[in-house]
């Protein structure tokens, strides 16, 4: 089944509740002092199914008066579309207006209009009271879905309203089931021989029987025991649906409307919101709502219409979310769309310098913003509010984390930097702290760098490290002064063999055979005492070598240039007598 919730809006006494009532049977008016006032004060919930479409369009209805405007509010915060009630006779009056307004903060931008009591007035005033809506419509930048002239009291309208309340409802649906959950609370009672139940509008994801809530904003815990749409037990609650939740280890005491309830370690909270407004920013302290929850906050501006909003308490609110705002009289002055949920930069100039990246590729400026430190799938996901493909982000991962490629590149420039001061030469946990950086995120950029090696626990450049601090180098070189060796002999030491051969301290005869230089000096010196020419033998008696190490030296004394060979001989190339 699939739950759309749809909200009244209209001026007092125009016929919300009358209509709710002639289209569901349900009255949603409870209170005595409704009834005693013929007035809604409060919101009141019906629902309306379509069951051939398996579709439930649940309803809030809300008061009409300004004195009741923010549990109007409140009423619109959840849902997907809005029936706009219009007493055909009297036509567009404040509130009318007001309501639309919160709807469009809420998001909303078409609505379904209904013009009632027409057994009172004439077509021609339906007609009119059809114009002036359109015209409200208009100005306020907004849409009809279409106009249903109804009789609440005879009946007439009903059918055809019907009809198009399923055709809105469907353009209204949001498929939310796979977002992180968010429940709006608006009351809370106890049930004997159940405890606590826990009522409100499921707006994003699921939940089931036996799983744990958080209650926001005071952090309580508590097991769902059992789950109710309209007095009904289900095993499961979903976005859109109406929900009792049974929770009894939270005292219903401790629970007020505009608390939420989500999912541990699904979102986090941010005292901070980068929001872009629409209409005026109230001087001074304003008032903003997030869901039915309302918080005060100061902002600041950072562009014409976007602001940086410093809240009275840290909200769990996701990228997409908008809500009206308040000044301190209670007037809407306007409302704000959620850029950015829980920003870490707040200077000016890094969010203007960002913010088409912000507006238009949001994962990159996540990943900008992070910097060095990495982006978590946390943060990615509560960005978002729900999961979102890791793969997806163009970012680099390493571990369980995202890092901008400029990040890498500017950390490979501070590696090369910190290693030039150093003489090439540094320590691993050295590095780690002056960079201010992962393990993970370090070792994955020095594999990057090819020109460094990592040994004993230091970072070297080879071409400037002074190596001979490293003992394994040490050794090793003292073997090849002793004599040529072959590589299995030096195993031990195979990782500082590329380096000496790389700095020209040591070289590969080829043949898997290793020589210091300072020793191929020393035996280039002793030929040349033998004359411009030599042979082989003379060679092998002088050097004191078996053949199979003094030929690979003898040719490798011909390829690097030092020798040439003539026939039997071998001519030394530059000579000076
Ligand atoms: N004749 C006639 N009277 C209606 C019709 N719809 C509502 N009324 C009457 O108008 C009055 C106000 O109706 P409600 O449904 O309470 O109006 P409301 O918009 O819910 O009012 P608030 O919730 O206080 O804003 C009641 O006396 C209704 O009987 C209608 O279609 N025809
Ligand atoms: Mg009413």
């Amino acid at each position: 089944m699939k739950y759309i919730p749809l909200g009244t809006a209209g001026h007092v006494d125009h016929g919300k509740t009358s209509l709710i009532k002639a289209l569901t049977s349900i009255d949603t008016d409870r209170l005595p002092e409704e009834k005693k006032r013929g007035m809604s004060i409060d919101i009141g919930f019906a629902y309306l199914d379509f069951p051939e479409e398996g579709l439930r369009v649940e309803i809030i209805d809300v008061p009409g008066h300004e004195r009741f405007i923010k549990n109007t509010i409140c009423g619109m915060a959840p849902v997907w579309g809005v029936l706009l009630v219009v007493d055909a006779g009297e036509g567009v009056m404040p509130q009318t207006v007001q309501h639309l307004r919160v709807a469009r903060a809420f998001g909303i931008r078409r609505v379904l209009v209904v013009l009632t009591k027409i057994d009172r007035v004439d077509s021609q005033t339906v007609e009119l009271a059809k114009e002036e809506v359109k015209e409200l419509l208009e100005k306020e930048g907004m849409q009809a879905f279409s106009f249903y002239p109804v009789s609440s009291i005879r009946g007439e309208g009903l059918e055809e309203l019907r009809r198009g309340l399923l055709g809105y409802a469907k353009e209204c649906y949001k498929n939310r089931e796979e977002d992180f959950f968010r429940f709006y609370v608006d009351s809370a009672f106890v049930v004997k021989g159940y405890g606590t139940v826990i009522r409100g509008s499921c707006v994003s994801g699921k939940v089931e029987e036996g799983e744990i809530l958080v209650l926001e904003p005071v952090g309580i815990k508590g097991k769902v025991k059992k789950l109710q749409n309209h007095g009904v037990f289900v095993k499961e609650g979903k976005a859109g649906e109406r929900l009792a939740i049974n929770m009894p280890e939270i005292d219903h005491r401790r629970v007020e409307r505009g608390f939420l309830l989500l999912k541990e370690g699904q979102l986090i909270k941010s005292q901070r919101l980068l929001v872009r407004l629409e209409g005026k920013a109230p001087k001074g302290v304003g008032y903003l709502f997030l869901g039915m929850r309302e918080v005060s906050f100061r902002h600041r501006r950072v562009e014409e219409d976007i602001c940086l909003l410093s809240l009275s308490e840290p909200l769990p609110a996701v990228r997409g979310d908008r809500g009206p705002l308040l000044d301190s009289s209670g007037s809407l002055t306007g409302s704000y769309e959620v850029l950015h949920p829980l920003p870490l930069r707040f200077s000016k100039k890094f969010i203007k310098e960002n913010l088409s990246l912000l507006l238009e590729r949001p994962e990159e400026y996540l990943l900008l913003e992070v910097g060095k430190g990495g982006l978590s799938l946390e943060r990615l996901f509560s960005f978002f509010g729900k999961p979102v493909e890791p793969s997806r982000i163009k970012g680099v991962k390493v571990g369980r984390r995202l890092y901008h490629s400029s990040v890498i590149e500017e950390l490979k420039q501070s590696i090369k930097r910190e290693l030039e001061g150093r003489g090439g030469f540094l320590s691993l946990s050295e590095l780690r702290e002056r960079l201010g950086v992962s393990k993970e995120l370090l070792e994955h950029v020095l594999k990057d760098m090819k020109e460094l090696t990592l040994l004993e626990g230091y970072v070297l450049d080879a071409r400037r490290a002074n190596l001979e601090e490293l003992e394994g180098y040490r050794r090793l070189m003292e073997m090849l002064r002793e004599g040529i060796r072959e590589e299995r002999e030096l195993l031990e030491y195979a990782q500082y063999l590329p380096l000496a051969v790389r700095r020209g301290k040591a070289h590969s005869l080829g043949h898997y055979l290793y020589i210091s230089d300072q020793l191929l000096r020393e035996y280039e010196a002793t030929l040349r005492s033998l004359g411009r020419e030599f042979t082989v033998q003379q060679a092998k008696e002088k050097l004191r070598l078996t053949r199979k190490y003094l030929i690979p030296l003898l040719e490798y004394m011909d390829r690097s240039g030092i020798t040439r060979r003539e026939g039997e001989r071998r001519v030394f190339v530059k000579w000076s007598s």
